[in-house]
């Protein structure tokens, strides 16, 4: 396929609530997004989930604008025939920059999908209709504020919570919760909070409260931390912000730091990244899921996709449009189904409508490169 334009805007989404984790408070989100153009006419949309300050990763919106406006959009530009594959060998070589780089990636595959009249889901090889989810619920300011909304959750439809959590924010809120909802499927992420001598702690609170995952406890590289929090545990151990490509995950599986995978599409580079390390875990035993970054419905469209694939076996990190954004970029909006599902979109790419009405108002820049 060749490429007639690429544009690359920033949007500014307010949430429906803060988001608060052990790293910050967001109100809003800013981000990125691609839209290509192919030759004949058709338009791919991809997401770059980088925030504006680097809390979670080390990306921003800064850093991705710069790699998509300096490099990856000017050389996909200068590309013959553009397709997932070719952009990810040729952007091999530039470090890092997974999140710039997963905006392009998941862009090309929607309008490789589209060329072949697929969806993403039946592109990548995804059988489900429905995909199960669950509930990533942020820090609050009370523990009744928190059993409150865990409730509403749970009135909503959400079969699994994960709680954020954080030293001083941990044993209490969550022996709370489970007390309020004796059967309630709960998980727990730190986003690396706890420093790796807190390993005896975290078990005490987490077997107490009968926490069925814990995820990224520890810093990115302290990959024994989690190795020892894993041994003899009565709960998963997840890793998220660790993996971010091959050999992370070889050295964590190697290790025995992990048993189960928080994939996202823009920490590992793209959909076709996140399918490859799905099924390497697979095949070591590990069970994946997909991750979220509060991503705008159409970053979200591409996760549920890619949660359509069976090798995800636990319930993702994507819940209905109205737990993030009131007017959402896309139409029809995700609503939650039957049995904490949300519905894999049929139609061809990511199967949602973008409403540039929306996003015009939500714009607040825009660049455009052409052949
Ligand atoms: O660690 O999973 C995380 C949101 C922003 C940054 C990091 C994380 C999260 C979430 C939200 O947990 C998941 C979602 O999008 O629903
Ligand atoms: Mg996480």
């Amino acid at each position: 396929m060749e490429l007639r334009s690429a544009r690359l805007d920033e949007l500014e989404l307010e949430l429906v609530e803060p988001f608060e984790t052990s790293f910050g408070v967001e109100k809003k989100r800013r981000f990125l997004l691609v839209r290509l153009e192919s030759k004949d006419g058709l338009i791919g949309y991809g997401e770059c989930v980088a925030a504006s300050e680097p809390l979670y990763s080390s990306e921003t919106v800064g850093t991705a604008r710069e790699m998509l406006a300096t490099r990856f959009l000017p050389e996909l530009l200068r590309t013959r025939a553009v397709s997932p594959a070719a952009f990810r060998a040729a952007t091999d070589r530039y470090r890092g920059q997974r999140m710039a780089k997963s905006a392009v990636e998941t862009a090309l595959v929607d309008l490789a999908a589209r060329a072949e009249g697929y969806s993403v889901a039946r592109w990548l090889g995804g059988r489900r209709r429905r995909v199960e989810v669950g509930v990533s619920v942020g820090i609050q300011p009370s523990i009744e504020a928190l059993v409150y909304r865990v409730g509403r959750y749970i009135e909503a439809g959400y079969r699994r919570v994960k709680l954020k959590v954080r030293p001083g924010w941990d044993t209490v809120p969550v022996r709370a919760v489970r007390r309020a909802f004796p059967d309630l499927e709960i998980w727990v992420d730190a986003n690396q909070a706890y420093p790796p001598n807190a390993v005896d702690r975290i078990r005490g609170w987490a077997e107490a409260s009968g926490v069925a995952q814990v995820e990224q406890p520890f810093p990115e590289r302290a990959i024994r931390a989690h190795a020892e929090l894993t041994r003899g545990a009565q709960f998963r151990v997840c890793l998220d912000e660790s993996i971010v490509d091959e050999a992370s995950l070889e050295d964590a599986l190697a290790a025995r730091a992990l048993t189960s995978l928080n994939l996202k599409t823009g920490r590992v580079g793209g959909l076709t990244a996140a399918r490859d390390l799905a099924r390497r875990a697979a095949r070591a035993g590990v069970p994946s899921w997909v991750g979220g970054m509060l991503e705008s419905g159409i970053g979200r469209a591409h996760n549920v996709h890619l949660a359509s694939l069976g090798l995800f076996t636990l319930p993702a990190d994507l819940s209905a449009t109205d737990r993030y954004y009131r007017q959402d970029l896309i139409e029809p909006p995700f609503v939650l189904g039957p049995g904490s599902t949300l519905e894999v979109p049929r139609g061809p790419g990511i199967g949602v409508e973008v409403r540039e009405s929306v996003l015009r108002r939500v714009r607040r820049a825009s660049r455009t490169f052409r052949r």
